[in-house]
C-alpha cells in the first residue's frame, strides 16, 4: 500500500511543471534560468530548448542541440533578439512589458530518460518615460491651456457656421429674385406681345 502511494506521488512530481515567477522592471536585462539542467540530469541530455507561450502555442526561441551544446541555434520565427547565457539560461536584454509572458525551458533526455521542462513567468513593469520629457511644460498648465483654446475655438466654429449659412441664404435669395424678375419680365413681354 505504501509503495503504491509513493509511486503515485512520484508520478505527480514528474508530470508537474515547475513554475517560477520573475519580476523585472522596464529596460532591465533578464536572465531566465533553465532549472532542469545540471540538477538531476547532469550532461545526460541531448538538447535544451527555450519556448515562449504565445496564445497557448509554443513558439521556439533557441535550442542547444546534441551536435554543439555550446552554440545555440535561434528560431527565425521568434522576432525578438535574445542571447544565450551561461548554463543554458535565456538572456533577454532591455525588457519591455511586451516581453512579459510564460517561457518554457525543455530538456530533451537521452533515450530511456524523461524529457523535463520548467516554466518561468516573466512580468515586466510599465515603462516610465524619462523625466526629461516631463520638465519643459508642467502638465496642469498645459491642460488648462488646452481647455481655454477649446473654449475659444467653439465661438469661431459657430461664427463660421453662421457666416456660411448667411452666405448660402444670400446666394439662394439672389437666385430666387433673379428667377422672379425673369419670370415677371417674360410674362410682361408675353403680355406686350399679346397686346401688339
Ligand atoms: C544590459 O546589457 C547591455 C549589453 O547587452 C549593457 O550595455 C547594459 O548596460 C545592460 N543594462 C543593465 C541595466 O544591466
Ligand atoms: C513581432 O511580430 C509581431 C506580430 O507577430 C509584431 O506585432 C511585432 O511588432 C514584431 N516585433 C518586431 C521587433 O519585429
Ligand atoms: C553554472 O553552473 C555551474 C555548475 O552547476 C555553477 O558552478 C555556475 O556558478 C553556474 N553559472 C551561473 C552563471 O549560474
Ligand atoms: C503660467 C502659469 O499658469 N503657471 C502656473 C502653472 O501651474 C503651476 C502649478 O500648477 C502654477 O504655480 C503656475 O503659476
Amino acid at each position: 500500500m505504501f509503495q503504491e502511494v509513493s509511486f503515485v506521488t512520484l508520478l505527480m512530481l514528474h508530470s508537474a511543471v515547475q513554475s517560477l515567477s520573475v519580476q523585472a522592471s522596464c529596460r532591465e536585462n533578464v536572465s531566465l534560468k533553465c532549472q532542469e539542467v545540471g540538477s538531476e540530469f547532469g550532461s545526460e541530455f541531448i538538447s535544451v530548448t527555450w519556448y515562449k507561450l504565445i496564445h497557448q502555442n509554443k513558439c521556439g526561441i533557441l535550442r542547444w542541440g546534441s551536435k554543439d551544446k555550446k552554440k545555440p541555434q535561434f528560431f527565425i520565427k521568434f522576432n525578438r533578439t535574445v542571447h544565450s547565457d551561461q548554463n543554458y539560461s535565456l538572456l533577454i536584454s532591455a525588457v519591455t512589458p511586451a516581453d512579459s509572458g510564460t517561457y518554457q525551458c525543455e530538456v530533451g533526455a537521452m533515450i530511456g530518460g524523461q524529457n523535463k521542462r520548467n516554466e518561468v513567468k516573466l512580468d515586466v513593469s510599465e515603462c516610465v518615460t524619462p523625466a526629461v520629457w516631463a520638465t519643459p511644460t508642467p502638465v496642469p498648465n498645459a491642460t488648462s491651456d488646452l481647455s481655454s483654446t477649446q473654449v475659444h475655438e467653439l465661438p469661431v466654429l459657430w461664427s463660421a457656421v453662421i457666416y456660411g449659412i448667411a452666405c448660402i441664404a444670400k446666394i439662394a435669395l439672389s437666385i430666387i429674385s433673379v428667377l422672379i424678375i425673369r419670370c415677371v419680365q417674360s410674362k410682361s413681354s408675353k403680355r406686350r406681345q399679346q397686346k401688339w
